[in-house]
């Protein structure tokens, strides 16, 4: 025993974070890099004074109430925490985290990879000359549509749905954003942002719809057939946010029959399963979640957890609280 707090890590983490976590903590860190399972996790709830889980980690009312629970911090790596139920880490008093900020730019670049590379047909170029069915140039060969002069229908205008705009305003698009406050009038016009009064509205006048909104109950396939059938129908679905946020099922069926002309995708509703319609579909790009996939966000959102760790284990705030 060090005397100092224990923590339990779920996950490998870039080797400069878990050095850092190592020299303040009594840190148990993760060998193989498999997502524990759920008796592991019950195990470290009673064992250690702080979590710090991922999105591959399912945190719910029965873990948190445990009794004889120990841990008194979940401080999560990553922005979204719709895999942790927050009411009832409010109602076991235990604190949760999680890092914003760190992983804004390198989740815009990702949805700003997704649009073009759903308007420009990289992904099926790609597929197809790895296949070696490429016959070589021709005027008509993979047309796509080009991004500059489009609009950008942003769902919700937090700090990832801005950036992104910032990248696509470089790219010439306009842009539109849907959300339930309006934002101050110096950031829309510091964006050359436009909001509009609904999500329907939204849907019919953007060429480009990308998702920014928190997964959870109130975000629920909130884009669902009502809203795809509003889409024009060259327009193009992105989605960096949470695959809960749209009902796959009705994807796949407004691709197949035509109503939108693609959907780039880096998240789903049942990760890491992937709809059998949206792997078949040519029109569409699929990556891994890979949002925040850069060492630079990686890596800071691992010293923005040892961050929040400090700041409870001092008896401070810890900065980036969410219950
Ligand atoms: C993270 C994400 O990598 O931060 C988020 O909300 O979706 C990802 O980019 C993931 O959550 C790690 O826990």
């Amino acid at each position: 025993m060090t005397g100092r707090p224990s923590l339990y890590v779920t996950r490998r983490l870039p080797d400069a974070v878990e050095r850092h976590l190592a020299q303040h903590w009594d840190v148990t860190l993760s060998e193989d890099d498999r997502a524990p399972d759920r008796a592991t996790l019950a195990t470290a709830m009673t064992r250690y004074d702080a979590l710090l889980p991922t999105i591959s980690d399912r945190i719910d009312a029965e873990l948190l109430g445990a009794s004889g629970r120990t841990v008194r911090i979940i401080a999560n790596y990553g922005a979204g925490v719709d895999h942790i139920d927050l009411d009832a880490a409010r109602a076991a008093g235990v604190v949760v985290t999680n890092t914003p900020d760190v992983l804004t730019e390198a989740t815009a670049e990702i949805a700003i990879l997704l649009m073009l590379m759903a308007s420009r047909r990289a992904g099926e170029g790609e597929r197809e000359l790895r296949a070696g069915a490429w016959t070589g140039w021709r005027p008509s060969h993979l047309i796509g549509q080009g991004l500059s002069g489009r609009t950008l229908g942003l769902v919700g205008f937090g700090r990832i749905a801005r950036a992104t705009a910032v990248k696509a305003r470089g790219l010439g698009m306009s842009i539109l954003y849907a959300s339930r406050s309006p934002a101050a009038p110096e950031v829309e016009a510091a964006l050359g942002a436009t909001r509009v009064d609904s999500m329907l509205e939204l849907a019919r006048r953007s060429d480009v719809l990308s998702l920014h909104v928190p997964g959870g109950e109130g975000t629920h396939h909130m884009v669902d057939a009502t809203l795809l059938a509003a889409m024009p129908r060259h327009a193009i679905l992105v989605n960096t946010a949470r695959g809960s946020v749209v009902d796959e099922a009705a994807l796949v069926e407004a691709l197949a029959d035509g109503r939108i002309a693609a959907a780039a995708l880096d998240v789903y509703e049942r990760e890491p399963a992937v709809h059998p319609g949206l792997l078949a579909h040519p029109r569409t790009v699929l990556l891994p979640h890979l949002g925040s996939a850069t060492i630079e966000a990686r890596t800071a959102m691992g010293m923005r957890v040892a961050a929040n760790l400090d700041r409870f284990f001092r008896g401070e705030a810890p900065s980036d609280r969410v219950a």
